[in-house]
């Protein structure tokens, strides 16, 4: 098949799992086209069967908002007439899905019926797309794409429940590449970190205010109160500076540490042993299985996809939305050293039930099922 990936590409889940998406299939022999304004960060190999198109968009002093949608649409048009795409998949509904039915209605004046799969990723819908001022075009793009995913059962429903949506939405959850994301063997990094065999904390995220960073601060420094202990605090965002402050203010900072957005979360992740989440929301939680891939238990909340990943008591302990102290008393029970190495084992064992192995399979036959539709709409649609 030859398809086009549009997605946001800086880092963040939804461009994080469009990518891996893209790379998987183009090892399986796949045609893949990126599109998107800039190279996806996790773009990182060479493949004979990887392309990437990016958007180039103008200014011009009466724009006081760049057109973006317009310009994605253009350039989607121009690479399905250049590469003759079977397929676009779209990542995230705003304003992916709604440039691409500009797209697909200027290929149809040009009798070209191209399908569009779009896949909901969590906040396009659950925060942004249900705000007034993208309703209306959210919900009509969702009902106008030929194919809708959504990451999760939960974020299945919430989209069914706020938006009137009159077609069938396919679960694919996330999912992860086991040969990336795997326990290295990063003794040095972990004796640098804590020198005294100290319980080491992760929290990975984009620091905005749905992943409740002081939740983090507030669970580490009650954990640190009972056992010697470390927060690494992974990611950049606009609640940084807050969670900063309440290290100082809760005079923790000595063993909290900001290490910023990082490439290798993975080699972080291998010296953790214990990953918080304790997010408002989250429709399946990406950073989750990462870090359950690399032998990390998780202390999060129980909302939105969670339960469909963790499994409580056995890859950890989810609590309700803000409550500290069910968490702190759930870490230190994993954290105990007679329980950690079985959670542990749990976590990776839970992680490969996700291995991109078992659901690329479910992209691919996904396509299938609506490239043979779109077979019989192209008769009806591109006469129309
Ligand atoms: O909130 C983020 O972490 C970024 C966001 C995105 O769209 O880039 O992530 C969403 O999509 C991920 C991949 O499908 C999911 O694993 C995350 O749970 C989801 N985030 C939220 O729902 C808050």
């Amino acid at each position: 098949m030859k398809i086009g990936i549009v997605c946001y590409p800086t880092f963040g889940g939804s461009g994080v799992v469009a990518t891996e998406l893209g790379k998987a299939l183009a090892k399986e022999g796949h045609q893949v086209h990126f599109i998107t304004y800039s190279q996806p960060s996790r773009l990182d190999f060479l493949n004979e069967n990887l392309f990437y198109h990016e958007v180039e968009f103008r200014s011009y002093p009466l724009f006081e908002y760049p057109p973006y949608e317009l310009a994605l649409a253009s350039k989607m048009v121009s690479v399905v007439l250049n590469e003759k795409l079977d397929l676009l998949h779209v990542h995230y509904a705003i304003p992916h899905a709604s440039a691409a039915y500009m797209a697909k209605q200027i290929l149809k004046t040009k009798g070209i019926y191209m399908p569009v799969v779009t896949t909901l990723h969590g906040t396009d819908i659950t925060l942004v797309g249900k705000d007034a001022s993208y309703e209306p075009v959210v919900t009509f793009s969702i009902n106008e794409s030929d194919g809708v995913t959504s990451v999760s059962e939960d974020l299945k429903r919430e989209t069914y429940h706020s938006f009137k949506i009159t077609r069938d939405i396919e679960v694919i959850p996330n999912f992860i590449d086991l040969e990336k994301f795997k326990k290295q063997k990063k003794d040095h990094f972990k004796k640098a970190i804590c020198p005294n065999g100290e319980a080491l904390l992760v929290h990975t995220s984009n620091f905005r205010k749905v992943k409740r960073v002081g939740d983090v601060i507030n669970v580490f420094n009650n954990v640190h109160k009972e056992i010697p202990s470390k927060l690494l605090m992974i990611g950049d965002g606009p609640e940084r500076n807050h969670a900063e402050t309440m290290a100082r203010d809760l005079e923790i900072s000595d063993s909290v540490r900001f290490l910023g957005k990082q490439e290798a979360v993975e080699e972080v992740l291998s010296v953790a042993d214990l990953f918080l989440m304790p997010s408002e929301k989250e429709s399946f939680g990406l950073a989750a299985l990462e870090a359950m891939a690399c032998e990390v238990p998780v202390i999060s909340t129980n909302t939105g996809g969670l339960p469909e990943l963790q499994i409580q008591g056995v890859t950890g302990y989810m609590s309700n939305v803000g409550d500290v102290e069910d968490m702190t008393r759930h870490a230190l029970h994993v954290l105990d050293k007679n329980n950690l190495p079985k959670f542990k084992q749990n976590a990776l064992a839970r992680a490969k039930e996700f291995d991109i192995t078992n659901i690329l399979p479910l992209y691919e036959r996904y396509y299938e099922k609506i490239l043979a539709k779109a077979a019989i709409n192209k008769t009806i649609n591109v006469a129309v």
